[in-house]
Formats: structure tokens, C-alpha cells, sequence
């Protein structure tokens, strides 16, 4: 992309020339639009999955029920179906003019109450007499609404392909990420225990700077209405963190404090206008502010797959030292000092060691089921030219690679650590999640005829020699990996090869 420097004004803002300067931004670019239909999964994957760039997609939002049922004929926001129809829902709504520590403050309201406060913000009714205690300063922005979670029978929308391979939440929806026994309820955990959100908002509500939950990548799609984005790579992160890399800018558009930012002045943005019916793709760690210009409703998603696995651990490890720093000056009067670090990263992080583990544990054993009844179906004769065999290939190297770092770190308080591939084939929990990542891996097009992978899962899968190996059971890292190198072993015809995607 070619590089030039020009200064963004705040959104929706009148400003001086003077003001321009002390405020704009430096933008090094814009982001790439492409028409999503003309892009094949693999080049996805190449140029923007394992690149970590960010890109806009069109041409992916056809026939979505969302695109008709929630918006109108002059493509503003179809209110009043929401109040009809989901009306009663509790939802979660950000008050874009207060801060809350690092974000802005919530309230919990229903979506009728939502949807009649935005009506009545739009009308600019606002005077002393309004029923709502905020003003046109701090409008209201529904956010992360666990909508397909509260109405899975309604299909608002289907996921675009390029976004399928998503671990995160095929797994929470068989799984619970963090059960802590303090806290637990049922009722909340399930509605809560995804990332597929919907956000509404009027023009003017915004998110404030941030990088995304477990530096998952994100999609984010416009149904209507148009945002702003501006976006700073991750290698120029450090740039808007305070002197000891501890607090980051909450707003890039306000009194930027050069003396606590000094790197602010540097940094260089990308920015781009998300229209209506266009996907922006947010890669892994990407720091980003986002601006309704319009009023707006869009589908989000965050979520991970072998291809930014690495991130997540990073992130995880660097917290797990920030809670452990923390707390250091009672380690010698702690009884389970390792336990209270890991309790405090779940609570802070929304996972632990242990989660992680577990997950990439549960991702391992589904892969090697999809890997040997690849082998089974194609009765040995599979090649590494098999698209769908080297990108399980590859799932299964990113998982080790994990289990390698999570090996070099001393776990103890981890003890819990332990699951068994046998015990996990026996549950039909767990098949189930391998017949959804099956279905997932049709993306991947085969160049011989293959049955449906998933058909093969209601056989007798008790025939896997693997799980009878002494590796089946997994209480470490280090057994995890074993695991893997046995069955890179005995497929080495297929695992020796690259994978293509990869
Ligand atoms: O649309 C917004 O307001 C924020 C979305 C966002 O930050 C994200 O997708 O990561």
C-alpha cells in the first residue's frame, strides 16, 4: 500500500486549523476494500489471516433476513421492529459520555426501553422535562447483545465462510470457557457464553480505543448505517500506552496528554469508512477506535482458529506475569499463591492456563478424529494435496506450538490439568463439536469425491489405535505434544508435507 501522511479530523466534529493540528491524527493509509466474492477461502487465509491485515469485504451480506427485517426502505434503522419483536429482551447499553475505568459505563436496560429512548434522542425531545436521566452528550450504544444466542431459531444472518473456522465460539457453544465455583450460574453463563454480538446506535455513539478480548480477530458487519474506524498496528502499539506501558488512550480524538503519551505524536493510523452492507475483517491486536457517523446496526463477531492461536497465549502469559507482579508482596504469606494468580487472570482475562489448555487440548483430539477419518475414508491413500488433511495438519502444529510454549513455563498450580482423548471420543458433547468442525472444513474443496466427514462419526470410532496408545492421557503440555508426535508419526505420509494453507 503506498504510504502518505495526512491529519483525520475528529468525527463529526467543526474545528479550527489550529485544533486540526493539535488533535489530527497522522493517517499512513486506508484500508484495502474488496469485493469478497472474487476471493477465494485460501487467498483469504494468505493475505489477510496470516498477514494479520485488516480488509473490507463487500458482496457478503446477500440475503441476509437481517438486511430486510431491521432495516427500512430509506435504509434507516427499522426501530420499531425491534420493539415488536425482541422487545423484551434485557440488553446491555453503553453510555458513550461517561468512562468507567478503561471503558465507558453500562447500563441494563430492555430493548423496549432502548429503542424509545433512541426515538426520543432523535427527536431531539431532550429538555428537563425528558423521563432519561442522560443528555445528547452521552448518547446511549446497545452493545454486545448475545442476540443469536437469545434467539438461534430467528437466522438474522449465516457467518461468511471466511469467518467459519472460528474455535471460540464452536466451542462455547458446547462448552463453558471458565467455570468458576465462587460465581457460577447456570442462567447467566449460557445466554452470556458467546462472542456474536449485535450493536445498535445512533450517529455519534463510538467505542472507545482498545484492542480486542484475548486479541481474537474480529468481523463487523454494517446492516445499516456507516462508521469510522482508525486502526494502529500492533507493532506501533506501544506508541499510545503511558511511560510504563500499563494504561493505554481511551479517546485518540481528546486531550491527548503528551506527558503521559509520548509516543502518541508518532503514531501513524489507518482509517476507513465502513459503509452500509461491507464486513470489516480486524485482524489479531490491531488497537482500534470506532465512530457511528450514521445511526447504525452491525453484527460482530471476535474469535480464533489455529491461525492466531499464538496470540491468544501471548496475551494470556503476559497477563498471567501482570496478576502475578500484582500480588507479589503476599506470595510468602499465601498458602496457594499460583492458584490466586490463576483465579485473578480468569477473572481478568476471562480464562486461565488451565481453560487454555483445556481448550487447545479439546481442538487437539477433534483434529486427530478429522484426520483419521480422512485416513479411513480414503482408505490410506491420502496425499498431502488434500486441502482439508494439511489444514488439520496445521491445526495441529499451531495447538503444539502452544503446548510447547505452555511446556517451557513452570505450571505448577495447575494440577487440574487432565483430559483424556478416550473419555472425550465416549462424549457425545465432543462429537458433536467434531461433526460442527467437520461441517466447517467443507470450506476447504477437495479434489477427490469425499463423503461428509461427519456421516463417519456415528460409526464406532473406539477403532482409533491412538487412543489406546499410553499418550491418550493428557495431563501436560508435554503430553499433549507427544500426543500430537504420535500421530504426525504414524501419518507421517500426509504430516511431512507443508501445509497449503499455512
Ligand atoms: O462497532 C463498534 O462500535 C465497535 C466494534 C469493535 O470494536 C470491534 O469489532 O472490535
Amino acid at each position: 500500500m503506498r504510504h502518505f501522511i495526512l491529519f483525520s479530523l475528529p468525527p463529526n466534529k467543526e474545528t479550527t486549523e489550529t485544533e486540526t493540528q493539535k488533535m489530527g491524527l497522522k493517517i499512513g493509509g486506508h484500508i484495502e476494500k474488496v469485493n469478497g466474492k472474487e476471493v477465494s477461502y485460501s487467498q483469504f487465509v494468505e493475505r489477510y489471516l496470516v498477514k494479520n491485515q485488516p480488509v473490507v469485504l463487500t458482496g457478503l451480506m446477500d440475503g441476509w433476513r437481517a438486511c430486510k427485517d431491521w432495516v427500512l426502505d430509506d435504509g434507516q434503522p427499522n426501530l420499531s421492529f425491534f420493539s415488536t419483536h425482541f422487545g423484551n429482551s434485557t440488553v446491555q447499553v453503553a453510555d458513550c459520555g461517561t468512562r468507567e475505568f478503561t471503558d465507558q459505563k453500562r447500563v441494563e436496560m430492555s430493548v423496549s426501553e432502548f429503542i424509545d429512548y433512541w426515538l426520543e434522542f432523535s427527536s431531539k425531545e431532550f429538555d428537563n422535562a425528558s423521563t432519561h436521566e442522560f443528555d445528547a452528550k452521552s448518547p446511549l450504544y446497545l452493545k454486545d447483545w448475545h442476540f443469536v444466542k437469545e434467539y438461534p431459531e430467528y437466522l438474522a444472518y449465516t457467518t461468511p465462510p471466511f469467518f467459519q473456522d472460528d474455535w471460540l465460539n464452536l466451542c462455547l457453544d458446547k462448552y463453558r470457557m471458565h467455570k468458576d465455583p465462587d460465581t457460577y450460574q447456570e442462567k447467566n453463563e449460557i445466554s452470556c457464553s458467546d462472542y456474536r454480538f449485535v450493536y445498535m446506535g445512533a450517529k455519534g455513539t463510538w467505542t472507545p480505543l482498545h484492542a480486542d478480548v484475548f486479541r481474537s480477530y474480529s468481523w463487523s458487519a454494517n446492516v445499516c448505517g456507516k462508521k469510522q474506524w482508525h486502526f494502529l498496528s500492533p507493532c506501533q502499539c506501544h506508541l499510545v500506552f503511558d511511560r510504563n506501558m500499563k494504561c493505554s488512550i481511551y479517546d485518540i480524538f481528546k486531550d491527548v496528554s503528551e506527558t503521559k503519551f509520548p509516543g502518541f505524536e508518532k503514531a501513524i493510523w489507518l482509517e476507513c469508512t465502513q459503509e452500509q452492507n461491507e464486513i470489516i475483517f480486524v485482524p489479531s491486536g490491531w488497537y482500534h477506535q470506532v465512530h457511528n457517523l450514521e445511526d447504525t446496526i452491525s453484527i460482530n463477531h471476535n474469535w480464533f482458529n489455529a491461525y492466531n492461536l499464538c496470540w491468544v497465549w501471548d496475551l494470556l502469559f503476559r497477563d498471567y506475569n501482570e496478576a502475578k507482579e500484582y500480588i507479589e508482596d503476599i506470595k510468602d504469606i499465601c498458602d496457594d499463591f499460583e492458584g490466586l494468580c490463576q483465579r485473578n487472570l480468569a477473572a481478568n482475562t476471562g480464562m486461565n492456563f488451565q481453560d487454555f489448555f483445556i481448550f487447545i487440548a479439546r481442538f487437539s483430539f477433534a483434529n486427530l478424529v478429522l484426520l483419521y477419518l480422512l485416513v479411513r475414508e480414503y482408505e490410506n491413500s491420502i496425499r498431502s494435496s488434500s486441502q482439508r488433511a494439511c489444514h488439520i495438519v496445521f491445526n495441529l502444529k499451531s495447538a503444539r506450538n502452544i503446548a510447547l510454549k505452555m511446556k517451557s513455563i513452570d505450571l505448577t498450580g495447575n494440577s487440574g490439568i487432565s483430559t483424556n482423548f478416550k473419555e472425550n471420543i465416549e462424549d457425545s458433547t465432543f462429537r458433536e463439536l467434531c461433526a460442527v468442525l467437520g461441517r466447517t472444513y467443507r470450506i476447504l474443496p477437495e479434489s477427490c469425491k469425499l463423503n461428509d466427514i461427519t456421516e463417519a462419526l456415528s460409526d464406532d470410532l473406539m477403532d482409533i489405535d491412538l487412543i489406546e496408545s499410553s499418550a491418550s492421557h493428557v495431563c501436560s503440555p508435554e503430553d499433549l505434544v507427544i500426543l500430537i508426535d504420535y500421530a504426525f508419526t504414524k501419518f507421517s505420509y500426509i504430516t511431512s508435507g507443508e501445509s497449503a494453507l499455512g
